[in-house]
């Protein structure tokens, strides 16, 4: 990992991100494309503030009791999301509990055997993937993303997914499954096709939905989590999202 990056950087927080994905990409678990999808992120991050809004504490409120309900939670991985957050990931499935399934889009079988194994060496046991010989089909999906485990992606009845702007969130909506969209794009194909879309950086909500998901099973019943699951709009969390960019850069424009 760099150590060029003093830690009274202004920045620090985004060139820290940014060299654990490049040292993830160095590891051979991003995809090079992987790279250029963070760019995405950071740029609607830098104009969502770098901060978690209101919005998106509702939605981990509503994502947490939604895994917590579920009967076959599935948490899905791909390059970027076990290069930024795997400790957290293995924490999270631990806590609900829910298995873990590698699934990418620029498919390679040593990618995923990276991944995996960078997930076991913070604690995960049996991640599922497409190594693990149980293969199954996602109906209506062309790209790689289609081969799931038959006991995992294709068994689930609610999917956490990350970082993906594309195809697949349609076809498990259409399978019938509920899907958790953590996308910082509230634009993004992903996050309008999503049940629930945390629009924020993965880097903030993974420890928040930690707490959360520590903190509703404490203190909290089933009927306060369906209640919450069911005063949740998702078109209304994405208009709010996009409303809340639009606000901040006219208050950059009026500071000018
Ligand atoms: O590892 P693989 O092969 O499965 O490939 C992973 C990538 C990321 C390359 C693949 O899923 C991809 O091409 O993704 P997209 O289509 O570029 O979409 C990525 C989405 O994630 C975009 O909407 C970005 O704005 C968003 N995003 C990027 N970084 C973050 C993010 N959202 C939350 N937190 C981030 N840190």
């Amino acid at each position: 990992m760099r150590s060029d990056i003093p830690p009274n950087h202004p920045r620090f927080i985004s060139l820290q991100t940014r060299a654990h994905l490049v040292d993830g990409f160095q590891r051979g678990l991003v995809a090079s494309e992987g790279l250029i999808a963070h760019g995405r992120g950071e740029a609607f991050d830098y104009l969502m503030g770098e901060q978690t809004s209101k919005f998106s504490f509702s939605a981990i409120e509503a994502a947490c009791s939604c895994l917590l309900i579920a009967k076959r939670p599935v948490v899905s991985v791909n390059g970027n999301f076990a290069a930024l957050c795997s400790t957290e990931i293995v924490k999270l499935s631990n806590l609900i509990p829910a298995r873990i399934e590698i699934n990418l889009f620029h498919r390679s079988s040593e990618r995923e055997r990276l991944i995996n194994q960078e997930l076991e060496n913070k604690g995960a046991k049996n991640c599922l993937g497409s190594f693990s010989n149980e293969s199954a089909i996602v109906p209506g999906l062309t790209s790689s993303r289609k081969f799931v485990h038959s006991n995992g992606i294709y068994m689930a009845d609610v999917i956490m997914l990350a970082m993906e702007d594309g195809d697949r969130t349609q076809a498990l909506v259409d399978m019938g499954k509920k899907v958790i969209a953590l996308d910082i794009n509230p634009m993004s194909r992903t996050a309008k096709t999503a049940d629930i879309t945390i629009v924020d950086n993965v880097i903030r909500v993974m420890p928040i939905m930690i707490n959360t998901i520590t903190a509703l099973k404490r203190e909290k019943g089933i009927d306060y989590l369906k209640n919450t699951i069911n005063q949740f709009g998702n078109r209304r969390n994405l208009a709010n999202s996009l409303k809340a960019i639009v606000n901040g850069l006219e208050k950059q424009s009026n500071s000018e």
